[in-house]
C-alpha cells in the first residue's frame, strides 16, 4: 500500500513553486484550488474516512518510524501544494482517530458534525475574544451561553458570571483564585505575603489539577488537603470536617472545598448538599468540578446526580467531555457577579480603553488571565442550535443507557470482574481476567499477575487498532480498565463488540 503522501490527489497537478506564496492572504488565483482540495481531503479522508467502524482507531507506529514517515523538519524553502496535501494525509494517517466510535479511551471523543463546522468557522474567522470591537458576535454569544449554563446549574435567572477557559484544570485554578480574592481581596496587589496560611480541600480521587493549581498559585501542593473517599469513590463528609478542624488547630486558614461531580476514573458524584452545609458552617467557598459530569445536567433523568450544585459558589463544566463538543470547550461559572473581573482585571490601556465610542462593559476580556483567546463558544453554540437542549438530553440519556447495557452485559460474562458494582456515570471500570488466572484469586501472587494483564491487552489492542480503552491502577487495586461512553452514536451492538474484543484480545494471555 503506498504512503498517503505518494497518492496523487484529485484535481491538481504539481507546478513550479510560486515564491510569492509566503504572503498571508488567500488569493483565489493562487489558493482556491489548494484550499478546495484540502477541504475535500478533510471531508473524505479525515471526517468520513476515519470514523467508520471498519477503519482502524489507530495505526500504531513507533516514534522512530513516524519520524521517517513524516518529514517533520521545517526546511529553508517552501514545498509545493501537492506536497502539503501529502503532509496533511500523513499527519491524519499517523494520528489517533479520536472521532472513531471505538475510541473510548479518554473523557473526550467523537467528531460531532455540527461542532466540527463550528470549529472550522471559528478558525476561518480567527477571532480573539477580548474586546467587543474585535469579537462582537462572540462576546455576546459567550455571555448568552454562559448565562444559560448558569441557569441550568440552578442559579436564579442565570445570575453570576463565567468564562470559557483553556481546559478544566485552568477552570479549577480560577476557582482557587476567585475564592481567595473573595475572602482576601488584598491578595491581588500584595500577593501571598498579605494573607494567612491558606488551605483547601478536595477528595483523594479528585482530578490532580486542584493540587497542581494550588502549587502554581503559591498556596503549595501540601496545602491542598486530600479527603478520604468511601467505597463508591465519593468524598467522606465526616473526614472533610475532621480535616478542616485539624487544619484550623494547626493554625492554617481553610478557604475552599472543591467537590467533584464525576471523578476522572470512577465517575463518582460527591454529595453536594452535605458538603455545602459544611462549607456554610466554616464559611468556605464551595467549588464543584463538574468538568466530566456536568453534561448530565441536561437530562431530566440524570441531573439528580448533581443535586445541590446550585448551592455552589462556582462550577467547572466542560462541554467537550460528556456533551461531545470538539476540543476544547471548558467553562468556569461563578455565582458572584463581580469577582472574576475585580480579581483579575488589569485595565491595560492599549486594549481596554474606557473612552471608546461604545459601551465598554462589552469588552469582557479583562476578567480572564489570558489575553489572546480562542472563541471556543462558537462550536458549542452551533451544536446547541443544531440539536436543541432536547438533542443534548437525548445524547446524555443514550450514553447512560449504553453504559448500563455494557455493565449488565459484562456482569453476565465470564472473565469480567467489576471494580465498582454500580458506577454512577458513563465510565465503567473492570478487570478482564484471562483463563490462566481464573479461580486463582486466593493465590499470593494473584494481584501481581493481574496487574500485568491490562498492559498486555492494551498493547494488543493498540497494535491491532481495534479499539482504545485506557487502564490504570488505583490505590491498592491492580491495573483495571476504564471504558468511557461519550459518543451517542454507539449502540448496544457496539457494547457487545467491546466485550467480545476484550475476550478475543485477553482470554489466552499468560502472565
Ligand atoms: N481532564 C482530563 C481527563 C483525562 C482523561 O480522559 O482521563
Amino acid at each position: 500500500m503506498p504512503a498517503d503522501s505518494d497518492l496523487i490527489l484529485p484535481g491538481g497537478e504539481d507546478r513550479e513553486i510560486d515564491k510569492s506564496l509566503f504572503k498571508s492572504l488567500p488569493e483565489r488565483s493562487k489558493h482556491e484550488d489548494f484550499i478546495r482540495r484540502a477541504v475535500d481531503l478533510l471531508v473524505e479522508r479525515v471526517v468520513f474516512g476515519r470514523t467508520s467502524r471498519t477503519s482502524k482507531v489507530v495505526e500504531w507506529t513507533a516514534p522512530d518510524d513516524i519520524k521517517v514517515a513524516i518529514d517533520l523538519k521545517p526546511r529553508e524553502g517552501p514545498v509545493s501544494h501537492d506536497e502539503l496535501l501529502g503532509l496533511m494525509a500523513d499527519v491524519a494517517r499517523y494520528s489517533v482517530n479520536t472521532g472513531h466510535p471505538y475510541f473510548v479511551n479518554q473523557l473526550f471523543s467523537s467528531v460531532d458534525p455540527y461542532g466540527l463546522i463550528g470549529q472550522w468557522l471559528t478558525d476561518a474567522l480567527n477571532p480573539s475574544v477580548y474586546t467587543y470591537e474585535v469579537a462582537p458576535v462572540f462576546t455576546l454569544m459567550e455571555e448568552e451561553i454562559l448565562r444559560e449554563m448558569r441557569s441550568i446549574v440552578g442559579w436564579p435567572e442565570g445570575q453570576g458570571d463565567g468564562i470559557f477557559c483553556p481546559g478544566g484544570s485552568i477552570a479549577n485554578g480560577y476557582a482557587i483564585s476567585c475564592a481567595r480574592f473573595y475572602y482576601y481581596p488584598e491578595i491581588k496587589s500584595k500577593g501571598v505575603y498579605a494573607v494567612p496560611k491558606l488551605v483547601l480541600f478536595t477528595s483523594e480521587l479528585a482530578h490532580y489539577s486542584t493540587k497542581k493549581m494550588a502549587a502554581f498559585m503559591g498556596i503549595g501542593s501540601d496545602n491542598c488537603i486530600l479527603v478520604k473517599t468511601d467505597i463508591y469513590g465519593k468524598i467522606n463528609v465526616d473526614d472533610l470536617e475532621i480535616k478542616i478542624n485539624g487544619a484550623i488547630e494547626d493554625g492554617a486558614t481553610p478557604f475552599l472545598v472543591t467537590a467533584t461531580s464525576g471523578t476522572t476514573v470512577y465517575g463518582a458524584f460527591d454529595p453536594l448538599v452535605p458538603i455545602s452545609a459544611v462549607c456554610k458552617k466554616y464559611n468556605l467557598w464551595l467549588h464543584v468540578d463538574a468538568a466530566w459530569g456536568g453534561g448530565a445536567l441536561m437530562s431530566k433523568k440524570h441531573r439528580h446526580l448533581l443535586s445541590g450544585i446550585e448551592l455552589a459558589d462556582s462550577v467547572t463544566w466542560n462541554p467537550h467531555k460528556l456533551l461531545a463538543a470538539p476540543q476544547q470547550c471548558s467553562t468556569f461559572l461563578i455565582r458572584h457577579k463581580n469577582v472574576l473581573k475585580e480579581g483579575h482585571s488589569s485595565n491595560a490601556k492599549y486594549l481596554f480603553q474606557k473612552d471608546k465610542f461604545y459601551d465598554t462593559s462589552y469588552d469582557t476580556g479583562d476578567k480572564h488571565i489570558q489575553c489572546g483567546r480562542r472563541a471556543d463558544v462558537l462550536k458549542f453554540w452551533f451544536m446547541w442550535k443544531a440539536k436543541g437542549s432536547e438533542g443534548f438530553e437525548k445524547h446524555i440519556d443514550t450514553l447512560f443507557n449504553n453504559a448500563k447495557y455494557f455493565l449488565e452485559h459484562i456482569r453476565q460474562r465470564d472473565g469480567f470482574e467489576l471494580v465498582l458494582e454500580n458506577p454512577e456515570c458513563t465510565n465503567i471500570m473492570f478487570w478482564y481476567v484471562p483463563t490462566c488466572l481464573r479461580g486463582r484469586e486466593n493465590e499470593p501472587d494473584y494481584k501481581e499477575r493481574l496487574n500485568k494483564v491490562a498492559p498486555k491487552i492494551k498493547e494488543r489492542m493498540i497494535k491491532e487498532g481495534s479499539m482504545m480503552v485506557t487502564y490504570q491502577p488505583q490505590g491498592d487495586l491492580a491495573n483495571f480498565f476504564r471504558i468511557v461512553f461519550q459518543n451517542s452514536a454507539l449502540d448496544h451492538k457496539d457494547m457487545v463488540y467491546f466485550a467480545n474484543e476484550f475476550e478475543r484480545l485477553g482470554k489466552d494471555i499468560v502472565v
